[in-house]
């Protein structure tokens, strides 16, 4: 019989719980696993950076709703992962990491690249642990996994010393077969029966989607609702994409960062607020209830995180899209009064007049003008990523999704280098189809070098760099409040010569036409091209100015 180590057993583990991806970097303390890799497991995808390797399990987390899977080793390997396992956990995404770790015996020593993984996890994980004994190994990992992708999703960390990895185990030990999740039921039928009767008796109902309602089971239950009752819905920008084309009437935009949307108006002035999956990591209710009179009932699966200003009537807790399915024939007919239906139509004009405003200036494209061209091309089922910046800001407010999880922030963490890795997982699992990823000029160099890792596995993302030559998101907001700014200047970067120095196509474009022309031409099946934009960002300013006339709150 062949021997077994510790390694067989965690890829075994992996096997068993159909994990596709692996994402990584090896180092001596964590390389068995990668050795039997060779042979058998998921698809190993090696990356330029760990960060980059966490942010493509994120990535994979985020799309999928099951956990992406990333390794790595020892020391900076492990504290290299940190930001990608803050990010996922904070946003909601399930992730699996595993990471090296000296020998037992090493442990309490200043031994090479000795640390305290697990401590250093705990901070941003849901679950970290360490396993002192390989026959535990698979029963770690099946918690771990659990654990992960149970409710809010996030990240489970394990750390694996080099001694645990190679230690031989006995054939009678077993991965553990994948256990199916428990299922919940749907809220309770008096709940469900109170809302119903909130609906009703409103004049102004309004649905806000928060990450955790934008899966594609909630998705598809919350469009029966809406074919069958007019409620008004609002996305935070990790909710974005559950509206489909055909009710695009019910969509009032989506609201985060600054309270100046026709959203927050609508919120403002709703007699009754529904949240759905919403997480106030993403847009504290401090922001749309200020005021502290708005009357909150929640839908969620977990209940809600209580302050001053999210003090919920009534949660209806369990299975999101159960308790949706049930809330409809509670509720079916429903129409809002016509006053409601006046203003709502108002809302829907100043939307559309402010993004009619676009002049840019010569050899610059202006955001808008982005954005109108990306709408133009991008399919439905296409994915649009958007790394943290200003033009996170521009795309929130005005590129329309459709689907849900096709158009990806990173909202709760603004973790700024996410664009290109969720670029590849989304490339990854969604096979063939083109992916979209948006980046400023700085967040672009937070992970820029995985787009090696784009080319060596040939996926057809399209990487737009809005180049501003600056933090701009920081910069404007700096002018806005000292009238100056600090810290936001760098030089400048040869983004065509990058691109080509690491085999990808690389353009430049001054207007929107050549934009346009580029992208109408680039075939599905080819490899990742750069498109580096000089952008116009005058009009920032504006996108933290209070836009609203007072009398529509
Ligand atoms: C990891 C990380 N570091 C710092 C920040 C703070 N931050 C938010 S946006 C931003 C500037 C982004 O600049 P760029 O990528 O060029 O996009 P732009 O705002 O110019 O469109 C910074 C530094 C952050 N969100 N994440």
């Amino acid at each position: 019989m062949t021997e077994k180590y510790g390694a067989d057993l965690i890829v075994d583990s992996l096997i068993n719980h159909k994990v596709d991806y692996i994402f990584g970097i090896p180092g001596a303390k964590i390389d068995r696993v990668f050795e039997v890799l060779n042979d058998r497991g998921p698809r190993l995808i090696v990356t330029r950076h760990e960060q980059g390797a966490s942010f493509m399990a994120q990535g994979i987390g985020r799309i999928t709703g099951k956990p992406g899977v990333v390794i790595a080793t020892s020391g900076p390997g492990v504290s290299n992962l940190a930001t990608g396992l803050l990010t996922a956990t904070a946003e909601g995404d399930p992730i699996l990491a595993i990471g090296g770790q000296v020998k037992r015996s090493d442990q309490l020593k200043r031994a090479h690249q000795s640390m305290d993984n697990v401590g250093l996890m705990k901070a941003v994980t849901k679950y970290s642990a360490e396993v002192q004994d390989a026959s535990v190994l698979s029963e770690t990992i099946a918690n771990a996994y659990r654990i992960a992708k149970a409710g809010k999703g996030g990240a489970s960390f394990i750390s694996v010393p080099q001694d645990v990895t190679d230690a031989e185990v006995s054939n009678n030990v077993k991965a553990i077969k994948p256990l199916s999740a428990p299922k919940f039921g749907d809220a309770s039928i008096d709940d469900i029966t109170y809302l119903a009767q909130a609906i009703r008796s409103s004049v102004l109902p309004v649905i806000l989607v928060g990450a955790g309602g934008s899966d594609a089971k909630v998705a598809k239950a919350l469009r029966e609702l809406l074919a069958a009752v007019q409620i008004p819905v609002l996305e935070t920008f990790q909710g974005a994409g559950v509206i489909s084309r055909e009710l695009e009437h019910t969509f009032f935009g989506r609201v985060g960062l600054f309270r100046n949307q026709p959203g927050d108006m609508l919120l403002k002035r709703a007699d009754l607020v529904i949240t759905i999956g919403y997480d106030p990591i993403e847009y504290e209710a401090r922001n749309w209830n200020a005021e502290i009179n708005s009357r909150i009932i929640v839908i969620d699966d977990a209940q809600a995180e209580i302050d001053t200003y999210f003090q919920p009537e009534r949660e209806l807790i369990g299975d999101i899209t159960a308790t949706l399915e049930n809330l409809l024939p509670a509720v079916r007919g429903y129409q809002l009064p016509e006053g409601s239906n006046e203003y709502l139509n108002g809302l829907h004009e100043i939307s559309i007049v402010e993004s009619q405003e676009i002049k840019s200036v010569k050899d610059r494209v202006h955001p808008l003008e982005i954005v109108q061209t990306l709408q133009e091309i991008v399919k439905d089922d296409e994915t649009v990523v958007v790394d943290v910046g200003s033009l996170y800001i521009w795309m929130a407010r005005y590129f329309k999704s459709y689907e849900p999880r096709h158009l990806l922030f990173s909202n709760g963490m603004q973790t700024l280098g996410v664009a290109l890795p969720w670029a590849i997982s989304a490339g990854l699992v969604r096979q063939g189809k083109k992916v979209y990823s948006n980046s400023g000029d700085g967040g672009f160099l937070f992970t820029g070098q995985e787009l090696e890792t784009a080319v060596r596995l040939k996926l057809p993302i399209i990487q737009l760099i809005w180049n501003d030559g600056h933090y701009d998101m920081v910069k404007f907001q700096e002018e806005m409040k000292y009238g100056r700014s600090a810290g936001v200047d760098f030089g400048k970067v040869d983004y065509v010569k990058y691109a080509e120095s690491m085999g990808a196509k690389g353009y430049r474009v001054h207007s929107q036409n050549e934009l346009k022309q580029i992208l109408s031409e680039i075939p599905d099946t080819t490899g990742p091209v750069l498109i580096d934009i000089p952008v116009d960002y005058k009009d920032n300013i504006k996108l933290g100015e209070t836009l609203l006339p007072d009398e529509f709150y």
